[in-house]
Parts: structure tokens; C-alpha cells; sequence
């Protein structure tokens, strides 16, 4: 242990949409990592607030006819709440729009011009003619330079994921009105991020947290650094020091949040903030998405060099959520929503978070389903802890009435000893995953001993041996308590409760699990947990569905209109499959032969999955024939067989009509 207080924070989340589950992602694994840390004897400040700059925010707000300032502030309330009901509780979480900020950001800024790292330019910025305004960041769509993919103004976020500077987009449009952007000359500030490479190679490699961030940043670094625009044409923001038509970018002001904040909790709670962050041994820990890995591990700690504050210790970087195996996409319907879907469905909050934390490792993909949710609860937070902690109380309340004089066997100290020190290890090496399956470890291994010494039978022969074995597994419920109580707080009180203590488990050290439970009265054991029935999965998905569905019937409707001269020049006929082939080295392709009324026509069409050869042979289906010609995996193909949704469902005549016969 160091002698300074460990920070931890966690990214920011932006104030113009509610909570979801790639949130809790980054924000259930750091609360885990606080809530242990201090439990292990650190002393550990939880700092977080929302984002509430950039254009984001700006266009929402003008789409519901409010202002930046009010949208910001229902949704930093909306996230404040939604925490506490999640069990993530910071010490502090403040608004990157309050005075603070605007404070601490000018400040850093004018270090940043003092020391020399901020110079003047004239850029190209877009423009629109017919909004009459500069169009930065998210108000262009366009073209992304380097791989070609649509991007927005300052990220490639369909693409290559690279960070795009003012002006760099091609053929862009305003996303306000849809006209071409002009390009305007315009001067602006720049942050000298080139001059920080030296510095960065030195510093990535001491960096803490998972080696994701670390190497991802050295590579990049490596790849060449390119100078920042820091200021945006906007109303909205922090302004930039002696430029009132001017504000910074919101990636400046938003990670200075982090320093603003702790201010205001060291202010409140009476500590000073230079304890955090100035100095040559600060640790400053920050939990992110991985999406934002270049911000923290690049950008933010060249700013923190060149304005003269201590350097972030650790980086810990999560991995991206799909939702039953899809990307996870809110405008395609694929997310769940704390509230929503989870929290007001009285879904536990400690479900959740085993979830998130147990399914893999921190840093990999995290795909959720109900049905593995269910598989998850069902089988190892039910059958297994819950399981093992309500036979145990059971039976020690009905045949002992409460904890029996005896101490538990050395050999069940020292398990828990092996089973404290590996998780220890692990949460300390950032491997969240690896710890949750240390403590469920823990608790299999007491199963398995009630299991195999029956207790129940053993009183029949042997009360004094069937006492001790209840003394030895009550101090594995004692110690299961009292190591998850971290990853599962309100569960684990109820249980230390039921263990017939009266205070807060959050102010026993972890070490405490091998402190023998001692004769105790119990309180009344009760299941800690429930099963997630079959039904309520089925209503869960269906709720899921029914937003996929949706969401794909809005994007349907959102399509551009056709004339009816538009339409005529698609060529579709009905045709019979007269051959159906596998493509070698596709699962998902067949090479088709058509009869399209006495023409033979190959296409190559994408349905393998779902039907056999034998499904299709001598079948009519819709084809569209005037299709530019094109080769799939090198076979040619001329044409495209119609069909609906993700099971290709093909489109039949209903009634017989003659191959060749054009649909109209
Ligand atoms: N507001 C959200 C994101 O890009 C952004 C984080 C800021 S952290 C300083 O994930
Ligand atoms: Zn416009």
C-alpha cells in the first residue's frame, strides 16, 4: 500500500440519453474495484459526474425545443439515480457545465498557452450556406479520409475509429438541413499533442491498468501524433480563454471534469485536491470504455504533462457489449436500459452486476441474453451461493439454534486464506472476471462439503461430528458474506444480517472472513435469492423483440421516397430454382441456377442457413434480373433472389404464374 489516496473515476457519461447496459459495463466494474479496495484498507475518493458539452447535446436539446443547460440537467439527475439503484455509489458526481469547470478548464488552458503547447491556424472549417453557421463536430455527416466509411466530424465511428480533425471530412453535409457543406477559412487553437511523443513512449509503458489500453496507446503513439484543434465555433461550452466566439472542445473540458470534481468534493469533505492530483506519486485510477482508450491514454495525459499536473496511474479499459450476439445499437433496438428494462421489471441490481462482472473478462466482448442471464442466476448465484448459505443457516437454526460453540476446522481457515489471497491477486492485476470465479469457487467448495459430509444424516450417528461440520460451513458463509459483499452489497447485508450482526458489512475489512463466526444467535434464514422463471425470460425477450421489430419498421419508413419511373428500372421476375449448390469455404452461400422463362441464369444467394437444396429445387421465387453482375466468392452472379428478414423468408407467387414473368 502507498501512502496517497487512491482517485478513482470513471468516464463521463454524456446528458442527452438514459443509462444502458454499455454503461453499467464500465460503471459496475470500478464500484466493484472502490468498494474492495477500501474494504483491503485503502483509502479511495469515487469521483464521476455527467458530460454535458459538445454538439451532441446541443442538437438533442434543440430537437425537444429546451436548452443544453436544461436536457443536461435532467439527465445528470437521471444518471445520479440510476447509479444509487445499481448500488454504484460515488463520493461525489458533479456537471462539467457548473463553475468549477469552467474555472479549472480556463486554467488549464492558459498553462497550456503559457508553457508554449498552444499555437494559432487557419483551417478549413464546413460550413453551411443555408443554416448560415459553422458545422462542427456532429453536425457533418461525410466521408472518412482514410478508410472511406461515413463519419462524422471528428470520428470515423462506423469505420476505421480514427479521430478526425476540422475540415478533414470529405463531401460533407450538414446534418441540420442535409445541404453541402461548404469549407470556410477560419482560425482556431491547437493543442501541440506532436511534441508529447518522446514523453509518451517514457510514460505508456509505466502505465497501470489493463495492457488493452497500454499497448493499443503505445501503438498509436508509435504510428505518429497529430496535433489537436482545441476550440469549436459554438455557443456552448467552456470558452476559451479571451475569445468569447470561441469554446474548447469538449474532449478538453471533459476529462479536466475529472480534477474539477474532486475540488468540489475535497471542498465539501474538507481534504485538499493537490493530494490527488499534483505530484510525482499520485494514483489516479480511470475506469473507460475502450472506445475512449486514445483520449485517456494519449491526449489527456499530454494535457496533464504540459499543464504541469501528476500523471493517471492506471487506465482500465472494458470491452464493448453486444446484445444477443448483435452490436449493440439503440437506434436498431439492441439494448437494454437500466431503468426500463431491468431496474422497473424489479430485477435485482446485484443480478446484474454478478452478470457483467462473471461473464468474461473485463477487457473482452460482453454479449448479453436473458436466456444466459437466467442460465447465470439460476444455476450459480441460486443453485450454487445462495444454495449453499440457506442449507447451511438452515440447519444450524433448526438443530442448533443459531452458530454452535466450535471452532471451525484449521483446514476450512486455510481454504479461505487460498481463496482471499488468489482474488486479492487477481483484483489487484484489474482481472475482475478472475476474482468473481475465485469467491464462486469458494462457495462450490462449500457445497460440495455440506454435500459430501450430509450433515442431516451425520446427526443421526455422530452430533458432535455433524456440529462441527455446520461450525465449518457457517464460517464459509461468514466469509462468502463478507467477500462478495463488494460484487453484491444489498444481498450480502441481508445475509450478514441472517448471520445475526446488526451493522454495516461495508466497515469489515475483507480480512475478517477467516475471524472465527463464533457462538452467535442467527437471524431467520430465508432464501437470499430467487430463480428467474421460465415465463418471465419469454416476457423479457419479448419486450426485446418487439423494440427490434420496431425500430426496424422506423428505418423502413425513414428510406427515401421513388417515383414510379425509379421502380420501373428494377427488372423483377418470378423464376424456378433448377439447381441449388454449396459455394466451397461459405456456410452462408448457394450457387442458385434460375429458369427465368427459358433463360438459365446463376445467382449467388446468401439463404444456406436456412434452407437445404432440396428446400429449393423446383421452387418459384422472386429475382431481381437487371442487377449490375457481380462475383461472390469468386462465382459469378447475376441477379438477387428477394426475400425478408433475418431468416430469409423468400418471396413466392401465391398463385402458379410461368417462369419469366415480371413482377410489378
Ligand atoms: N462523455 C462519453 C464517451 O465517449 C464521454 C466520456 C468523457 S470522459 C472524460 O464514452
Ligand atoms: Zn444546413
Amino acid at each position: 500500500m502507498s501512502g496517497k489516496p487512491l482517485l478513482v473515476t470513471c468516464g463521463l457519461p454524456y446528458t442527452n440519453g438514459p443509462c444502458h447496459i454499455g454503461h453499467l459495463r464500465t460503471y459496475v466494474p470500478a464500484d466493484f474495484y472502490v468498494r474492495y479496495m477500501r474494504r483491503s484498507g485503502e483509502e479511495v475518493a469515487f469521483i464521476c459526474g455527467s458530460d454535458n458539452h459538445g454538439t451532441p447535446i446541443v442538437i438533442s436539446a434543440e430537437q425537444e425545443g429546451s436548452t443544453p443547460r436544461a436536457l443536461s440537467e435532467r439527465y445528470h439527475e437521471h444518471f445520479y439515480d440510476t447509479f444509487r439503484r445499481m448500488d454504484v455509489v460515488f463520493d461525489h458526481f458533479g456537471m462539467t457545465d457548473d463553475s468549477m469547470n469552467h474555472e479549472t478548464t480556463r486554467s488549464v488552458v492558459q498553462r497550456l498557452i503559457d508553457n508554449g503547447y498552444v499555437y494559432e491556424k487557419t483551417v478549413s472549417q464546413s460550413y453551411c450556406p443555408q443554416c448560415e453557421r459553422f458545422l462542427p463536430d456532429r453536425y457533418v455527416e461525410g466521408v472518412c479520409p482514410h478508410c472511406g466509411a461515413i463519419a462524422r466530424g471528428d470520428e470515423c465511428d462506423q469505420g476505421c475509429g480514427q479521430h478526425l480533425e476540422p475540415g478533414e471530412l470529405r463531401d460533407a453535409v450538414c446534418k441540420i438541413c442535409g445541404s453541402k457543406a461548404e469549407y470556410r477559412k477560419q482560425e482556431h487553437y491547437f493543442f501541440r499533442l506532436s511534441a508529447f511523443r518522446d514523453f509518451l513512449l517514457d510514460y505508456l509503458p509505466t502505465l497501470r491498468g489493463t495492457a488493452t489500453a497500454r499497448n493499443y496507446a503505445l501503438g498509436w503513439v508509435k504510428d505518429g501524433l497529430r496535433d489537436w484543434c482545441i476550440t469549436r465555433t459554438l455557443d456552448w461550452g467552456v470558452k476559451f480563454p479571451g475569445r468569447d466566439d470561441l469554446v474548447v472542445y469538449v474532449w478538453v473540458d471533459a476529462p479536466i471534469g475529472y480534477i474539477s470534481f474532486t475540488k468540489e468534493w475535497a471542498n465539501a469533505v474538507g481534504v485538499d485536491w493537490k493530494d490527488y492530483w499534483c505530484g510525482d506519486t499520485t494514483r489516479v485510477t480511470h475506469f473507460i470504455g475502450g472506445d475512449i482508450i486514445y483520449h485517456h491514454c494519449i491526449f489527456w495525459p499530454a494535457l496533464l504533462k504540459g499543464a504541469g499536473y501528476g500523471l493517471p496511474h492506471a487506465v482500465v479499459a472494458s470491452g464493448m457489449v453486444t446484445i444477443d450476439g448483435k452490436k449493440f445499437s439503440k437506434s436498431r433496438g439492441y439494448v437494454v436500459w437500466t431503468n426500463d428494462d431491468y431496474l422497473d421489471q424489479g430485477l435485482p441490481a446485484d443480478y446484474l452486476r454478478y452478470y457483467l462482472l462473471s461473464y468474461t473478462s473485463h477487457t473482452k466482448e460482453l454479449d448479453f441474453s436473458w436466456k444466459v442471464y437466467a442460465e447465470r442466476v439460476n444455476n450459480e448465484i441460486v443453485g450454487t451461493l445462495g444454495n449453499f448459505i440457506y442449507r447451511t443457516m438452515y440447519f444450524a437454526e433448526k438443530e442448533f439454534s443459531g452458530v454452535p460453540d466450535v471452532a471451525p476446522q484449521p483446514g476450512i481457515i486455510e481454504e479461505i486464506e487460498r481463496s482471499l489471497a488468489a482474488i486479492d491477486a487477481r483484483m489487484r492485476d484489474y482481472d475482475f472476471k478472475g476474482a468473481v470465479d475465485g469467491m464462486m469457487s469458494l462457495a462450490s467448495f462449500g457445497n460440495a462439503y455440506i454435500q459430501n459430509n450430509a450433515p442431516w444424516k451425520l446427526i443421526k450417528e455422530d452430533q458432535a461430528a455433524a456440529k462441527q461440520v455446520i461450525a465449518d460451513c457457517l464460517q464459509m458463509v461468514k466469509a462468502l458474506t463478507v467477500v462478495f459483499q463488494p460484487l453484491m452489497p444489498g444481498s450480502m447485508q441481508r445475509a450478514w444480517t441472517m448471520l445475526g450482526y446488526d451493522d454495516d458489512l461495508a466497515a469489515h475489512p475483507i480480512a475478517e472472513a477467516t475471524a472465527p463466526i463464533g457462538a452467535r444467535a442467527l437471524g431467520k434464514p430465508v432464501p437470499l435469492f430467487k430463480k428467474i422463471e421460465k415465463e418471465q425470460v419469454e416476457a423479457l425477450e419479448k419486450v426485446m423483440e418487439a423494440r427490434v421489430a420496431k425500430a426496424g419498421e422506423a428505418a423502413g419508413a425513414k428510406a427515401p421516397t421513388v417515383s414510379i419511373d425509379e421502380f420501373s428500372k428494377l427488372d423483377i421476375r418470378i423464376a424456378r430454382v433448377v439447381a441449388a449448390e454449396p459455394i466451397d469455404g461459405s456456410k452462408k452461400l448457394y450457387k442458385l441456377i434460375l429458369d427465368v422463362g427459358g433463360e438459365k441464369r446463376q445467382v449467388v444467394s446468401g439463404i444456406a442457413q436456412f434452407y437445404t437444396p432440396e428446400d429449393l429445387v423446383g421452387r418459384e421465387v422472386a429475382v431481381v434480373v437487371n442487377l449490375a453482375p457481380a462475383k461472390i466468392f469468386g462465382v459469378e452472379s447475376r441477379g438477387m433472389i428477394l426475400a425478408a428478414g433475418d431468416e430469409a423468408s423468400l418471396l413466392v407467387p401465391l398463385r402458379p404464374v410461368s417462369p419469366g414473368t415480371k413482377v410489378r
